[in-house]
C-alpha cells in the first residue's frame, strides 16, 4: 500500500498526544494523509493547529464542541472519501494508546482476504493491554462479552478505537443513519458492516494507557452507549 490510505484521528485536548502521535506515524508513513477531527475549544485548538502548521498532506477538522468520539470519525470519513485515490482509511485515537509501528501488520490482514474492516483487538490471542488499572480492563471485558452476545457478531473487540476500513465500508459508514456518536459509534459501525455482508477481520494489538491528558470515559457515556447499542438491535 503506497499513500493510497488516509489515517482519521478523533481528538479532545491532545495536544501533546498528537505531537508525538504524529512524529511517530511521520516516520514510518511521511507523505501519508492524516485527518485529524478536533473538538476542543478555541484556546486549545489554537494549540493544535499551531503544532501542525506546515505539516505536510495534514488536515485538521475543528467543530470546537465536544461532539463525541464516534461523530467525530464519521466527518473524517467524510473528508477522506473526497480523495478518490484513497482505497483504505484507519481510525486510531490521539493518546498514544495505539502504536503506529502496527499499522503494517493491518494492511498485510485487510488484503489478506479483501476484508472490509480489520479490527485491532486488545483480546485476541498476542493482544495485550498495559498500565491501566484492572477495574477498566474487566470493565472492558464485560462490555465486550455483552456485544459479542446481543449483537450476535463474534468479534473478540467490538470498541477498540484502532481499525482499518475499506473504502466502500467507509462510504457507507457515511451515508447510512447511525444511532450514536460517542465511543460505542465503533461498535454501532462493526454491526452496520456486519449486517451489510461486508467482512470483518481482526488483528491483536498491544493497548498502551495514556500518559498525558484526561480520560472521555464516564457513567453518563457508559449509560448512552447501553441505550445505544439495546436500541441498535430493537430497530
Ligand atoms: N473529536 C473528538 N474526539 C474525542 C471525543 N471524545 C474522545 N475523543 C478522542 O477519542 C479518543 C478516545 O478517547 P479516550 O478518552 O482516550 O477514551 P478511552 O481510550 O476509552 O479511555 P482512556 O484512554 O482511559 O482515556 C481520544 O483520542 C480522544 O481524544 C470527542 O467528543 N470528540
Ligand atoms: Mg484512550
Amino acid at each position: 500500500m503506497k499513500n493510497n490510505f488516509a489515517i482519521v484521528i478523533p481528538s479532545y485536548n491532545e495536544v501533546k498526544n498528537i505531537s508525538i502521535l504524529m512524529k511517530g506515524i511521520r516516520k514510518l508513513f511521511p507523505s501519508a494523509k492524516i485527518i485529524i477531527v478536533d473538538d476542543s475549544l478555541p484556546k486549545e485548538n489554537k494549540k493544535l493547529k499551531a503544532i501542525l502548521k506546515g505539516k505536510r498532506n495534514t488536515m485538521l477538522i475543528s467543530r470546537f464542541k465536544k461532539g463525541g468520539r464516534g461523530s467525530a470519525v464519521i466527518e473524517g470519513f467524510k473528508e477522506a472519501l473526497k480523495d478518490r485515490e484513497i482505497n483504505y482509511v484507519f481510525e486510531m485515537d490521539s493518546d498514544l494508546a495505539h502504536d503506529p509501528k502496527e499499522m503494517k501488520r493491518f494492511m498485510e490482514k485487510i488484503k489478506e482476504k479483501k476484508f472490509d474492516l480489520v479490527i485491532g483487538s486488545r483480546y485476541l490471542p498476542g493482544g495485550k493491554i498495559i498500565n491501566i488499572a484492572p477495574d477498566r480492563t474487566i470493565m472492558s471485558r464485560m462490555i465486550n462479552r455483552f456485544l459479542y452476545y446481543w449483537l450476535g457478531i463474534h468479534l473478540s473487540d467490538h470498541t477498540s478505537g484502532f481499525r482499518l476500513y475499506s473504502r466502500r465500508s467507509v462510504n457507507y459508514l457515511t451515508k447510512t443513519r447511525m444511532y450514536s456518536k460517542g465511543f460505542i459509534t465503533l461498535s454501532e459501525s462493526a454491526y452496520k458492516i456486519y449486517l451489510k455482508g461486508y467482512s470483518i477481520g481482526e488483528v491483536p494489538i498491544t493497548w498502551n494507557y495514556r500518559v498525558y491528558g484526561k480520560s472521555n470515559v464516564n457513567t453518563k457515556e457508559l449509560l448512552n452507549s447501553l441505550f445505544c447499542v439495546i436500541k441498535m438491535r430493537i430497530i
